[in-house]
C-alpha cells in the first residue's frame, strides 16, 4: 500500500509540496494539470516540470485524479473522437512519465455535489454536508451557491468555464437516460482501454457522488451492481475503480468493505479514497475526521478488508474538516487530512503487525 495526498498544484493550492513530504509515511502525491482545458491534450512539458516539482521534494507522482472527460464523449456528439484521440494521447503522455493510475469519473455536469461547504460541527470546525431537502429546483442557484462559498477557490469539476455553459450543457444531457451514458462510456474504454493496456496505465474510475441521480442527470456508478457492468463493458484489469469509501458510503446499502474486498481480489481497483461521513439522516450526511468514531463508516473494517484481499495500490485520504484557524479549500485542507493520513497509516501498520 503506497499513501498518497492530493494537491492542486503551485498556482492553485496554498499547500506546500513540503508539507506534504512532512505528513510521516505520505509518498504519493497525487496531482493534476488544472490549467489545460477538459478535453485538450496534457502537453509532454508540463507534465514534466508538474512530475520535477513533486520529485524534487521526494515525492512521487504514479497516480493523476483527475484526466476529465469531455462532455462529448459523455453525451456521445460526433466530435467525441477527436476528444477521445487526445485523451489517448494524454495517456501515453502520462506513461512516459511513469503514471501508472489515472483516476477519472464518466457523471455528467457535476463532478460532485453538497449543499453546504461549511458545515459548522460541534467543535467548531466545518465540513461538507448534503441534505437532499436543501438541493435548488434551478441547479444554476446550486452553481451560484457554490461559487459564492468557496472562497475563491476552484473546486474540483466546478471550473468556472464549464459551469457558465450550464443550460446549454443541460440542454446538451437531455437525451442521455443511463443506458445512453453507458454506451458512452463502453465507447470511451473500447478505444482507450487497448492503449492503457500498450502503456500499463490503469484507469480507475470514480463512484458517483452523492450516488443517486440529481436533477435528472443519469448516474452509473453508484453501487457494487454498477461496478460489476462497468466491469463487463470491457474486460481488462486497465478497466478499473477507484474506490472512494465516502461516496459510496453516502447510500447506507453500499457495504464498503464487501465492495472492497471482491473488487481488490479481482485486481480492479487500484485505488483508493479512504474517507468518513456522518449520516444525518437517511440520504443525508455530514463528511466527518477520519476515526470511526468521528463518522457512521467504520474505516477499520475499510482498511482490514484491504488489508485481507491482499491490497498494494494506492490510497489517499480524502476530505477533511477545516481545522486550527486553517481556512483552506473545502474538504482539502492540509490539517485534518494529514490527521487522516497518519490514522489511516497507523490501522495498517496494526493490521500489517497482527499477521505475522
Ligand atoms: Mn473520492
Amino acid at each position: 500500500m503506497q499513501m498518497g495526498f492530493r494537491w492542486f498544484g503551485s498556482a492553485d493550492d496554498p499547500i506546500k509540496l513540503q508539507q506534504i513530504k512532512q505528513i510521516p509515511g505520505v509518498k504519493q502525491v497525487v496531482g493534476a494539470l488544472f490549467d489545460v482545458p477538459v478535453g485538450e491534450v496534457w502537453p509532454k512539458a508540463k507534465i514534466a516540470t508538474l512530475k520535477k516539482g513533486i520529485n524534487a521534494a521526494g515525492l512521487q507522482m504514479d497516480v493523476i485524479e483527475s484526466v476529465n472527460i469531455h462532455d462529448d464523449i459523455k453525451i456521445g456528439k460526433p466530435t467525441r473522437d477527436k476528444y477521445i484521440e487526445n485523451y489517448k494521447t494524454t495517456i501515453r503522455n502520462l506513461a512516459e512519465y511513469g503514471v501508472k493510475v489515472i483516476c477519472y469519473n464518466f457523471m455528467p455536469v457535476f463532478d460532485w455535489l453538497r449543499t453546504d461547504l461549511h458545515y459548522q460541527l460541534a467543535d467548531q470546525s466545518n465540513v461538507m454536508a448534503f441534505e437532499a431537502e436543501k438541493l435548488t429546483s434551478d441547479p444554476q442557484e446550486m452553481i451560484d451557491q457554490i461559487k459564492n462559498n468557496s472562497k475563491g477557490f476552484i473546486l474540483p469539476g466546478w471550473e468556472p468555464e464549464r459551469l457558465a455553459e450550464i443550460k446549454h450543457l443541460f440542454d446538451a444531457y437531455k437525451d442521455v437516460d443511463e443506458k445512453k451514458l453507458t454506451d458512452n462510456l463502453k465507447y470511451f474504454l473500447d478505444a482507450i482501454i487497448p492503449v492503457c493496456e500498450e502503456c500499463d496505465v490503469r484507469m480507475a474510475m470514480h463512484p458517483d457522488d452523492p450516488p443517486r441521480p440529481l436533477f435528472g442527470l443519469p448516474r452509473i456508478y453508484k453501487n457494487r451492481d454498477d461496478m460489476v457492468k462497468i466491469e463487463e463493458l470491457h474486460e481488462s484489469k486497465y478497466n478499473s475503480f477507484t474506490i472512494c469509501t465516502g461516496s459510496l458510503g453516502e447510500n447506507p446499502d453500499n457495504d464498503v468493505p464487501a465492495i472492497i474486498r471482491e473488487f481488490v481480489r479481482k485486481d480492479r481497483a487500484p485505488f483508493i479514497h479512504a474517507r468518513n461521513i456522518k449520516y444525518t439522516s437517511r440520504g443525508n450526511f455530514h463528511e466527518a475526521a477520519h476515526l470511526s468514531s468521528e463518522g457512521s463508516l467504520d474505516m477499520y473494517d475499510v482498511m482490514k478488508a484491504m488489508h485481507d484481499s491482499g491490497f498494494d495500490g494506492y490510497v489517499r485520504p480524502d476530505h477533511g474538516r477545516n481545522i486550527w484557524g486553517e481556512d483552506g479549500r473545502p474538504g482539502y485542507g492540509l490539517y485534518d487530512r494529514a490527521l487522516g493520513a497518519t490514522y489511516l497509516n497507523g490501522l495498517w501498520e496494526a493490521l500489517e503487525k497482527s499477521d505475522k
